[in-house]
């Protein structure tokens, strides 16, 4: 029912009533509970809110997660926002059309990857962890994830583990050995969520999708964003939502969770 709502018919960008305005959203502890599904309230708030100005999301996960976190099996998600930017925006859709992107394999090419791949998967094999899953190291097109559990965890794994790394700091000890083992990569290491950590090259942290937005002026009919907010829940130092709720060109707000969105939505923009 919600997801119907979500999907109505929608003014064209050019003519929201708060048209030079975009409002991005981080997903996990944003819009759903972490790695959940979205609650139907959020997707009706969303609407309401998209028939004012434009609204978008920018996770670092990949494009598949948020379609299961914010889609359904029928509703795709590039249906229920204007802008979709997976992987910090490395994976892009505009109005439910994929944008052009950089690849982290491109850049980094494919002997350096070797090389950090190699050394990923050594660490972890040493390392002596209560329990490990599969898939450790996630390739996908603009970064890699890493996770010394590995990403098949269930999500009572998920939770110990976590807990477990705050005790033990893993991720941040792992991640200490990464940058002393590869100085000069020029790679930036994120943890944005809670069995694993991002690996982007300098720059490409969720700032990296405001060239998107910044770039609607120059399409046909195009529109410029003055104003663009923000919402995340990682927005201190460290957290891999402070770069882009720090940066001039927006207006950060920090929430505690998907509740605390939906009130600081509620009497911002009078929903
Ligand atoms: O969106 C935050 C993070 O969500 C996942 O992290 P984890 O599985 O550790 O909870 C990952 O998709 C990660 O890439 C992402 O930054």
């Amino acid at each position: 029912m919600a997801a119907v709502v979500a999907a109505s018919v929608l003014p064209p960008l050019s003519e929201r009533p708060m048209k030079n305005t975009v409002v991005l959203f981080d997903v996990d502890e944003t819009l759903t509970p972490a790695r959940r599904a979205v609650a139907p309230e959020m997707l009706q708030l969303l609407s309401a809110l998209r028939h004012k100005v434009a609204i978008g999301y920018v996770g670092g996960s990949d494009f598949a997660k948020q379609q299961e976190q914010l889609g359904t099996t029928t509703i795709p998600v590039t249906t229920l926002f204007d802008f979709c930017f997976a992987e910090n925006g490395l994976v892009a859709y505009r109005m439910g059309q994929p944008l052009a992107s950089h690849s982290f394999i491109k850049w980094i090419g494919e002997d350096n990857y070797k090389k950090l791949v190699r050394f990923l998967l050594h660490y972890v094999a040493d390392l002596d962890i209560p329990i490990k899953r599969g898939t450790f190291v996630e390739f996908r097109n603009g970064m890699i994830n890493v996770s010394p559990i590995g990403r098949n965890a269930s999500n009572q794994e998920r939770a110990e583990f976590n807990a477990y790394d705050l005790e033990h700091h893993i991720r941040e000890k792992f991640i200490e050995a990464v940058k002393k083992e590869f100085p000069d990569l020029g790679l930036t290491y994120s943890i944005g969520g809670m069995i694993s950590f991002d690996v982007f090259p300098n720059g490409w942290n969720k700032t990296y999708c405001l060239q998107h937005i910044e770039n609607e002026k120059n399409l046909p009919g195009g529109v410029e964003y003055t104003t663009i907010h923000f919402f995340g829940d990682k927005t201190s130092p460290g957290g891999n939502d402070y770069e882009i709720y720090d940066d001039p060109r927006t207006i950060g707000h920090s929430v505690k969770g998907p509740a605390d969105t939906m009130a600081q939505l509620k009497e911002l923009f009078d929903l």
